[in-house]
């Protein structure tokens, strides 16, 4: 069952610093470097190892707890969020319309998902994996200089090193339904996917690792970032980190049938001009009894009942869950990227928002009213 608990510590004698200015060259291994403009210090007396003016902050190690998708009782014939005629029940043309918007693109962009990691020898997402062409693969050397060994097709942001690989079935079930391309198809077919393992043994992340994780998509290139967990506490790095301009966020809800407007979510609840929160909804365009709401800070509905996608060890399974929801629009904004590339971040948001198809009933629930459309949002409009 959906946990409803949610309490959020932090790492001990764990602070994240947002610099003020670049750090001089330094050898405190106390000091790690996240990013250009942070760092972790493990140290309890964090302010004691700068100057005043070096920094503009400094916050605590969060943790974010992995969302929990519910295994489907039955698994279902076919994938009724891309294309619904109606089969195990459901409401004909309850879906995104994903073959429609495939007569226009099936995707290039490249997509980040900080999640598990994912079954890298997955029949279904080889084609479309990310591949570090400055890396050579197993010959322990980091040959591209970016400091990850070994770092071919992805990155483990928890542990640092460059094996994302996993037999969690979570982060390969989300890589599935953006771009997987086999026996089950992503939204984005052709898009491709970066994996980046963040959460520790016990489905635990932290703001560094998250930071941490979007300093290596942004490097790679990524556009789109997706993402599946949350916690109740407001982290000033870790928005600060979402905000920067050149990447679309996409993020889950999470499961507790919260109001998100009342109970915030992070980072579902940044409220910044390029991240969309996305609520799950089922094939009969009901929004899933599980799913976080709120009309203020959830923006659509995605399919996220009973999805069939992609798991580990080259098999595929079926989950419910905002986590299965949001790589639905991130697969949609991987599209809308594809064509337009130079609308950047937040005319991406716009598109899709803008080109929901509305619901009855859903507009105490999220912010538009309505459900993902990706053939209407890649529309010239
Ligand atoms: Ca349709
Ligand atoms: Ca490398
Ligand atoms: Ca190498």
């Amino acid at each position: 069952m959906f946990s409803s608990a949610q309490n959020q510590p932090s790492r001990p004698g764990q602070y994240i610093a947002r610099l003020a200015k670049p750090l001089a060259a330094q050898n405190d291994s106390r000091i790690e470097k996240l990013s250009d403009d942070f760092v972790l210090v493990n140290d309890s007396n964090p302010h004691a190892l700068f100057d005043a003016e070096q920094v503009d902050y400094v916050v605590p190690n969060h943790m974010y707890r992995r969302h929990r998708p519910q295994e489907s009782e039955n698994i279902p014939r076919a994938q009724w969020g891309l294309h619904n005629t109606g089969q195990d029940g459901g409401k004909v043309d309850a879906d995104i319309d994903a073959p429609e918007a495939w007569r226009t693109t099936t995707g290039k962009t490249l997509v980040a998902v900080l999640d598990t990691g994912i079954d890298t020898t997955h029949p279904d997402l080889l084609k479309n994996l990310y591949r570090n062409e400055g890396e050579v693969a197993g010959d322990g050397v980091d040959n591209d200089g970016n400091g990850i060994i070994d770092d071919v097709h992805g990155y483990d942001a928890a542990m640092k090193t460059g094996n994302p690989w996993s037999d969690d079935p979570h982060g390969c079930h989300c890589a599935g339904t953006i771009a997987a391309s086999g026996e089950v198809l992503g939204v984005a077919p052709t898009a491709t996917v970066l994996p980046i393992k963040i959460y520790d043994d016990e489905d635990w992340t932290d703001a560094a690792t998250i930071i941490r994780a979007l300093s290596y998509a942004r490097k790679a290139g990524a556009k789109i970032a997706s993402h599946s967990y949350g916690g109740l506490i407001f982290n000033a790095a870790v928005r600060d980190a979402f905000a920067q301009p050149d990447m679309l966020h996409i993020v889950a809800a999470g499961n507790y049938r919260h109001n998100n407007d009342e109970k915030m979510n992070y980072p579902s609840s940044y409220n910044l001009p390029n991240m969309i929160s996305v609520a799950a909804s089922d094939r009969n365009d009901d929004i899933a009894s599980f799913s976080n709401y709120g009309p203020k800070t959830v923006h659509l509905a995605a399919p996220g009942v009973d999805i069939l996608s992609t798991t580990s060890y080259g098999n595929h399974g079926s989950w419910s869950g905002t986590s299965m929801a949001a790589p639905h629009v991130a697969g949609a904004a991987a599209l809308v990227a594809t064509v337009y590339p130079d609308d950047g971040p937040v005319g991406w948001k716009t598109r899709i928002l803008d080109n929901v198809d509305v619901q009855p009933g859903w507009q105490d629930r999220v912010g538009t009213g309505g459900r993902l459309n990706a053939a209407e949002a890649l529309k010239p409009k």
